[in-house]
């Protein structure tokens, strides 16, 4: 009996002292500067086979797009109904599935044509989204992601996400990598990995340095948002709303450390 115990004291705090390992802090490394169409007020972005699929926000001015990264040249665009602001973006199988902010609606479109597909539904706001290959995985600017099933898009879980013990509110833009969630902060210009098992931030990514003051636009709005990794070359594209450049970079230890 005693022994049981000590086994569930030192699984306990072995646990604790586990999750008290401080976040890594990285930095991103750009390899690469390219031109994308500034009109793009960004909230999703997902690479698949060589091309950028991006869904854009404001109402009247939401579209689902299809870009080539290396030119920025938009090779499929379809606008939403007025009345949706477009949000996050993910792909399963051949659908991509596109939130909207306050509509409750998640749009399906067929990848290829972008054939209206159907919808889904659900409470509260829809802000980022990526598909692990199993789930989905959904902010909607609190401290906690959603897990959805990938075929119907019911609510599996809500992952408490913190750094160091406090709540990460203002998720947004997310892109799934193996075992993490990448999220980049709205308003914010740092990166956080989260660990799906935990909901622990177990690496922070200062983007600060993407896109120089100069060129920023001065809608204040126009903050970073879109993260999409490229497994092949094991990269990840970034950019920002109404940015009007995409940034590819690896992410690196920071040279503070
Ligand atoms: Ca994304």
């Amino acid at each position: 009996m005693k022994t049981g115990w000590l086994c569930l004291l030192l699984a306990l705090f072995g646990g604790g002292w586990a999750q008290a390992e401080p976040a890594e802090r990285l930095e991103v490394e750009v390899l690469a500067v390219l031109p994308k169409a500034a009109d793009a007020f960004t909230q999703g972005l997902l690479w698949h086979r060589g091309q950028l699929y991006e869904s854009t926000g404001r109402y009247g001015r939401s579209e689902l797009r299809q870009l080539d990264p290396d030119s920025g040249e938009v090779l499929r665009r379809i606008g939403l109904a007025r009345h949706l602001f477009g949000e996050g973006l993910a792909l399963v199988g051949d659908r991509l599935i596109q939130l909207t902010w306050r509509e409750g609606l998640a749009l399906v479109w067929r990848r290829d044509d972008f054939a209206p597909a159907g919808h889904f539904s659900y409470e509260g706001e829809g802000w980022g989204l990526c598909h692990d290959g199993e789930a989905l995985w959904m902010s909607d600017g609190s401290a906690s992601l959603q897990r959805r099933d990938a075929g119907d898009f019911t609510l599996l879980e809500r992952l408490a996400v913190t750094l160091d013990g406090e709540p990460q509110y203002r998720l947004n833009e997310l892109a799934c990598v193996g075992e993490h969630v990448y999220a980049n902060v709205w308003h914010d210009h740092h990166i956080l990995r989260i660990h799906k098992a935990s909901g622990r931030v177990d690496a922070v990514i200062d983007a600060s340095a993407l896109l120089p003051l100069s060129e920023r636009p001065a809608d204040r709005e126009a903050v970073l948002n879109g993260i999409a990794r490229d497994p092949g070359q094991d990269v990840f594209y970034l950019t920002g709303k109404l940015w009007p450049r995409l940034f590819k970079v690896r992410f690196v230890q920071s040279a503070a450390d």
